[in-house]
């Protein structure tokens, strides 16, 4: 929620326009490293005078900016590689998150995390991940698990994508305008 005092006082209302300028801005952003992104991001935000919070669930943790707005509480996530797809290790692209991923060679693309990962993809991996638990459960169970060293195992969740361009390069792909006009839509 827009705290009280900015309404009408120091800081203007953030509206449609502002907020597009401010996307396109970021849109336009020349490659970086991760942490030279990340910063960039925030002399943005503070430029355009948009309230915001760096890293609420801490440094290794979704979103590095959470942004309040009278669209809701925006989870804004840097991402940048020297390749044409991010890397998402063991988090998947959260649904609510917005994106800003910068490329070496490539520029930067704005996206919605449910844009590119779909519900149906994730109902999937959720009842795959839901099996593979109950199969660790079942073999930590049997009392030959347990050893004389403590010997034990947990799952690792690694998410990645594989393939030609047209499947895993943000930047060629045919919806990535698609992608980028949902960002600014949001927004009106
Ligand atoms: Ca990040």
């Amino acid at each position: 929620m827009m705290k009280l005092t900015n309404v009408g006082g120091v800081t203007p209302m953030l509206d449609g326009t502002r907020m597009k300028d401010f996307l396109t801005r970021l849109k336009n952003l020349p490659y970086a490293d991760g942490t030279t992104h990340e910063k960039r991001i925030g002399d943005i935000l503070d430029e355009y005078g948009i309230d915001h919070t760096y890293q609420p669930n801490g440094s290794q943790c979704f979103p590095d900016y959470e942004i309040p707005t009278r669209w809701g509480n925006i989870k804004l996530e840097c991402k940048s590689s020297k390749d044409a797809k991010p890397m998402y290790n063991s988090g998947r692209p959260h649904a609510d998150g917005l994106y800003v991923f910068t490329s070496k060679g490539n520029g930067t693309t704005l996206f919605w995390g449910d844009d590119i990962l779909t519900l149906d993809k994730r109902e999937l991996y959720d009842r795959m991940l839901l099996e593979m638990k109950d199969v660790l459960l079942r073999y930590q169970s049997l009392p030959e698990w347990q050893d004389d060293r403590g010997f034990d195992f947990y799952l690792r969740e690694m998410y990645y994508q594989k393939g030609k361009a047209d499947k895993t390069n943000y930047f060629t792909h045919k919806d990535r305008h698609t992608c980028e006009q949902n960002v600014f839509n949001f927004f009106k």
